[in-house]
Formats: C-alpha cells, sequence, structure tokens
C-alpha cells in the first residue's frame, strides 16, 4: 500500500493512502534507511512510503519503504552541524514568506534559504505578507525587495492574510502544486493557509509585544490540502537557516544572477573576491548584481567551509 506523509510528529506519521483513508503508521524496526542524508528525521513530510496495515489495529500500520525522493530541503540545526533535518520532500515550489514589519525579515536570511533552495532544485518564490501594516519608509524596503530579487530572477509577491482579495495571485501559483511554506515565526503562514484553506482553522499567535517576534506557534510541519487542487506544507517558524554541506566553490552557482556571470570570469576557479578580471565584481560596480545580493555571498562564503 502506497501513502504520502502528511504529518510527522517524531515516532508516528500521518499517511494518507492513494484511496484517501488516513493511517497512523510508524517505522518497522528492520527498514532500511538512506544513510547518505543522515538527518535527525528518516521520514518527513511529503514523502512517498510504502505500508502495510496492522493486523486488528484499525488505522494503525508499518512503514518499510521510503521512495526516493524527487527533491527535499534540509535545514542544519545553527547549534549542531550535525544535527540535519529534512524540512519536505518531493516539493514543486518553496514560498519564502517575509516580512518588512512585525518582525523584520534580514536579507541575510531570505539569501541562506534562496541558496538553499538553489542547491536542492526547488524553485522559490518570495511573498512579502503584512503589507497592511507598511509605512512609508517600509514601502521603499518592499520596492528595493522587488527590484533586487526581481533582478536576480524570483518572483516577488505582495499581500496581506487579512485581505482575502490579495490572495488571487498567490492562489493561481499554487494550483496543482506541492508548496512549503517557510520563513521566521510570527510571518503569518498559518494565517495565510487559513485564508487559502477554509475551514483548516490553525491555531495562530500574535507576535510577542516586547520582542516584535512569533511565538513558535506551528510545531510540526503538516500538509493540507487546497480546495482547487494541490497540498501546502506549513512548516514551524526557523529563526537562522544552517546551510548543508556546501563548499565555497560552488556557492556562486546557487545566486541565479551570478551564476549567468560565472564564464566570463578570467579564471575559472575565481573566488569572486579579489581577482582580477572577475565578472561578478564588475557586476556589481556596475550594479547590475545588487551590493546587498553580494554582501551575502561573501557572508555565506565565509561562513561555510573551504573545500575546494
Ligand atoms: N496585520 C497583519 N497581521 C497578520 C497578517 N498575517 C498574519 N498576521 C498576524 O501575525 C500573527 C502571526 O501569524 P501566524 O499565522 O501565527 O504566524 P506563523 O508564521 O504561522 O508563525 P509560527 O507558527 O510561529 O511559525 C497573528 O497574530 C496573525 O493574525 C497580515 O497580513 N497583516
Ligand atoms: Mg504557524
Ligand atoms: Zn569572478
Amino acid at each position: 500500500m502506497k501513502g504520502r506523509v502528511y504529518k510527522s510528529t517524531g515516532s508516528w506519521y500521518q499517511v494518507k493512502d492513494y484511496e484517501g483513508n488516513v493511517w497512523q503508521a510508524r517505522i518497522k524496526g528492520k527498514m532500511k534507511i538512506d544513510t547518505a542524508i543522515s538527518s535527525t528525521n528518516p521520514i518527513a513530510v511529503g514523502d512517498i512510503v510504502d505500508m502495510e496495515p496492522e493486523e486488528g489495529q484499525g488505522d494503525r500500520a508499518m512503514i518499510n519503504n521510503v521512495h526516493a525522493r524527487n527533491n527535499y530541503i534540509i535545514r542544519v540545526s545553527p547549534h549542531n552541524r550535525h544535527h540535519k533535518h529534512i524540512i519536505s520532500a518531493n516539493l514543486d515550489l518553496a514560498l519564502l514568506i517575509v516580512t518588512i514589519a512585525s518582525p523584520q525579515t534580514s536579507m541575510g536570511f531570505i539569501d541562506r534559504f534562496l541558496v538553499t533552495a538553489e542547491a536542492y532544485h526547488v524553485k522559490s518564490i518570495l511573498l512579502v505578507n503584512k503589507t497592511d501594516l507598511l509605512e512609508e519608509k517600509d514601502m521603499e524596503t518592499l520596492a528595493k525587495w522587488q527590484h533586487i530579487y526581481g533582478d536576480a530572477g524570483y518572483e516577488v509577491l505582495s499581500v496581506s492574510a487579512l485581505d482575502s482579495g490579495s490572495l488571487q495571485q498567490l492562489q493561481d501559483k499554487l494550483k496543482d502544486k506541492t508548496t512549503l511554506f517557510s520563513g521566521h515565526s510570527g510571518v503569518g503562514k498559518s494565517t495565510l493557509i487559513n485564508q487559502l484553506i477554509p475551514g483548516v482553522d490553525l491555531r495562530t499567535e500574535d507576535v510577542s509585544d516586547w520582542s516584535g517576534k512569533g511565538q513558535h506557534t506551528t510545531t510540526f510541519a503538516e500538509m493540507f490540502e487546497l480546495p482547487q487542487g494541490g497540498s501546502i506544507i506549513d512548516t514551524p517558524g526557523v529563526k537562522e537557516f544552517g546551510l548543508i554541506d556546501m563548499s565555497q566553490a560552488e556557492l556562486s552557482e546557487y545566486f541565479p544572477e551570478m551564476k549567468r556571470l560565472l564564464s566570463q570570469c578570467r579564471f575559472n576557479n575565481c573566488k569572486h573576491i579579489n581577482e582580477p578580471g572577475c565578472a561578478v565584481k564588475s557586476a556589481v560596480e556596475e550594479g547590475i548584481v545588487s551590493e546587498e545580493r553580494y554582501y551575502s555571498y561573501l557572508s555565506i562564503w565565509e561562513s561555510i567551509e573551504k573545500k575546494w
């Protein structure tokens, strides 16, 4: 029996089979787990699994195989490099939800997320939420982000989850796809899903008055089906995005606006830092590649291990 994992709480998995029945499943002790990834969670939301019902146990089942993943997004714990967590698998799209106010998302965080999604071949869209709260200077930030990320090759949508009329374009993007919703705590991931899927009624919580940050309301990743077709994966808010094993040499390939220029650098092992004839640096000087994105490149470059 084949099914897709909708929810995982550590030891139990909620799996929907292809006839629409929901099973409460565990991993069979002897199941072979792909150790190449060595994540703290062997099975993630979005995984396709094989399972067998447990005799006389109602909706209980045993998972005995995980199908090879088309892709997945993995995150390293910022506190322990060895703790890798697969956020979700078999994605068509990653929606990074960001806010300019209440709370503020940093460009550094955005860029780390986008780099990870590029490395794992997951297309991403940037969604700026809470536009109802934007003051004049925030509108400038919004225009700047639209410009920078638009030029880099990303779609940027801006909405207010409180105004369902602003969500039409987003709805079209999500149709018939499996989409990961990610972003800091409090940016409105669950609120958006409540708007997109009437009746799902996810718990949401005000951003804290004193810290201006979200309260980590969602605690487990869970997948929900959209009425018009497709599904969304709600996830707990992430504070930092630790990058997976990535070498400094490959990093520039994960900045689409730099990737386009790599063949024009004088040296094919150019680090794009202080080499002569570097096409990336020239593009930064000419304003073709944004200084902010280049700064993120340098900052990520310094934070990853040197493996040429
Ligand atoms: N003004 C305004 N408030 C919003 C908007 N979207 C969400 N909120 C509020 O922001 C707060 C946090 O929303 P949640 O949906 O719980 O945020 P989340 O991203 O799911 O947070 P975690 O589950 O902690 O990761 C709630 O009080 C929402 O009502 C918006 O577009 N405008
Ligand atoms: Mg939530
Ligand atoms: Zn270069």
